[in-house]
């Protein structure tokens, strides 16, 4: 049985409102050019948080005109490196004074913990914005020793107009990891915010353009992808692209970019990462990481490690405790002090994440706890373990996204790597061990973008992030992420005196 705090009939109502629902376009919040709106939704609840201007192809042109204006006509791209970084950090010190309410407004909006997003996520949009204020006035060139008497330098310069596409699983710190080096490098943007979660990207645009932002640096569209999406990738005056969301969608506009204008396209994509547990690991240890690295953020993590391979010797003992753990699991109103797991995003993803688990029996994997509903309001979902998982059932294949941990045991170290390579996704893999060769050995033969030996989810903008295979292409944050954001000019002039 569960020790759920279940069913939420009186769902905790935060104290704030929700002041800013229109498009940021050219530094003004603007109703969309139809007129239309759409509902943003409680996920606890199912029940309407705000209506919000629905922006399509025609508020997608007017913003990416703003932000063509403000690229070309400047000051932004033009203005000195050091001042891009003081209204930066101005915007950081800013987010820091409204912490509180941007945590609740990215709860109400997502469902996630409100502890979560207090004192991990808000503080890291801060920290990331602190590192790419640091870059934005040590971006330079580099001069070249060509052969014959010429004088060569290679300046990097801003790329353009950018576009971005985020998800809606951490809304805020997707808007940092792509507004952050764009912004540094002294482009301009058109940000498509994920139809589930507008809200909090409207209120830190507000904060930027406080903190000193010019207009049209930073326009930002709320829709959907079919719509507002699409024509954002396709649209002929955008100069890059970034989007992170599914592999399916990722396809979809990386095709979109290369029918029109060919701009670079950066993706962040799905994953299905290996946790591997070693014989030699402290299984309770294990078990706690385990369970974090799958049940964090409702499942709902790109890098989840949504496949735990344990050892043959200790998988008795791990299974037994994982299913504890899973079962203490404290489930509820995402606002209640002491909830771990609020509800998954919408109806979609919770439809889908019961489907799996519906085919998780159906192929016979042994389900040990969970697998229901809870309650008959929003999208709560209990914590489900899955033992007996085998590499040709779907759920060990496809990206579930929910809190559905799938258990597999595995004999030798050459064994695990192959079957934990098998898969079409890269995006990242946990190792416990205390053996420094074993560590060693895994880490180089799995093949994905990170891997975290005896952790799991340590970010910092720092490190790099990204996916091998169908995981995605290219990096973002740590130095990585600047490049995306940077054309190459070659400049060459002949040498009067060769000699100096
Ligand atoms: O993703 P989409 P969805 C995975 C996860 C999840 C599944 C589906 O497995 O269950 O994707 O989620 C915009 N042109 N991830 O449907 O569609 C959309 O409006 C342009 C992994 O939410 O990829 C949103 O802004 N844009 C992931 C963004 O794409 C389009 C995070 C992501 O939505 C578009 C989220 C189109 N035709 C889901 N269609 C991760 N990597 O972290 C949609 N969009």
């Amino acid at each position: 049985s569960f020790t759920t705090a279940a069913v939420v009939e009186q769902p905790i109502t935060p104290p704030i409102q929700v002041n800013y629902t229109k498009l940021v376009i050219n530094g003004q919040f603007v109703d969309s050019a139809s007129g239309k709106t759409f509902p943003t939704l409680d996920p606890r609840t199912g029940e309407v948080i705000a209506h919000v201007a629905e922006g399509d192809a025609e508020d997608i042109n007017r913003a990416v005109s703003a932000a063509r204006k403000a690229f070309d006509e400047g000051p932004w791209p033009k203005m000195s490196a050091y001042e891009r970084s003081r209204i930066i950090l101005r915007f950081a010190d800013l987010v820091e004074k409204h912490t509180q309410e941007l945590a609740q407004l990215e709860t109400w909006d997502n469902g996630k913990p409100y502890q979560q997003a207090l004192t991990a996520e808000l503080p890291m949009f801060v920290r990331l914005f602190h590192y790419y204020a640091g870059w934005a006035d040590k971006i330079h060139g580099l001069t070249v020793p060509a052969d014959g008497p010429h004088h060569v330098q290679v300046l990097h310069e801003p790329i353009g107009v950018a576009g971005q596409i985020i998800p809606w699983n951490f809304p805020l710190l997707m808007f940092a990891w792509k507004v952050g080096p764009a912004l540094a490098c002294g482009n301009t943007i058109v940000l498509k915010t994920a139809e589930q979660t507008p809200l909090t990207a409207l209120y830190v645009a507000k904060l930027f353009h406080e903190a000193g932002l010019p207009d049209g640096v930073l326009n930002v569209v709320s829709g959907y992808g079919p719509t507002a999406g699409a024509a954002l990738a396709s649209h002929m005056d955008v100069d890059k692209l970034a989007f992170t969301g599914s592999t399916d969608t990722g396809k979809i506009v990386l095709e979109l970019a290369a029918k029109s204008n060919l701009k670079p396209v950066t993706l962040e994509l799905g994953g299905k990462s290996p946790f591997i547990i070693c014989e030699d690991a402290d299984i309770d240890k294990a078990v706690e990481l385990a369970h974090f690295a799958l049940f964090f953020n409702q499942g709902q993590c790109c890098c989840a490690g949504s496949r735990t391979y344990v050892h043959e010797r200790i998988y008795d003992e791990f299974i037994e405790k994982a299913k504890a753990r899973a079962i203490k699991r404290t489930v509820g109103d995402p606002f209640k002090q002491g909830i771990e797991q609020g509800p998954q995003i919408d109806s979609e993803q919770f439809e889908k994440v019961l489907r799996y688990i519906r085919s998780g029996i159906d192929s016979n994997a042994t389900l040990e706890c969970g697998g229901e509903r809870i309650g008959s309001k929003g999208f709560f979902i209990q914590p489900t373990v899955f033992s007996n998982v085998k590499e040709d059932m779907s759920i060990a294949q496809d990206e579930i996204f929910g809190p559905v941990q799938t258990i597999l045991k595995f004999k030798d170290i050459d064994e695990v790597i192959k079957r934990a390579n098998t898969t079409r996704y890269g995006l990242a893999a946990g190792v416990f061990t205390t053996n420094i060769d074993t560590a060693n050995t895994l880490s180089r033969g799995l093949r994905a973008g990170t891997v975290w030996v005896n952790c799991f989810d340590v970010f910092d903008a720092s490190i790099p992030f990204g996916g091998y295979k169908m995981s995605g292409i290219g990096r973002e944050k740590g130095i990585y992420s600047l490049n995306n954001y940077l054309q190459v000019k070659a400049v060459v002039s002949p040498l009067k005196n060769p000699a100096w």
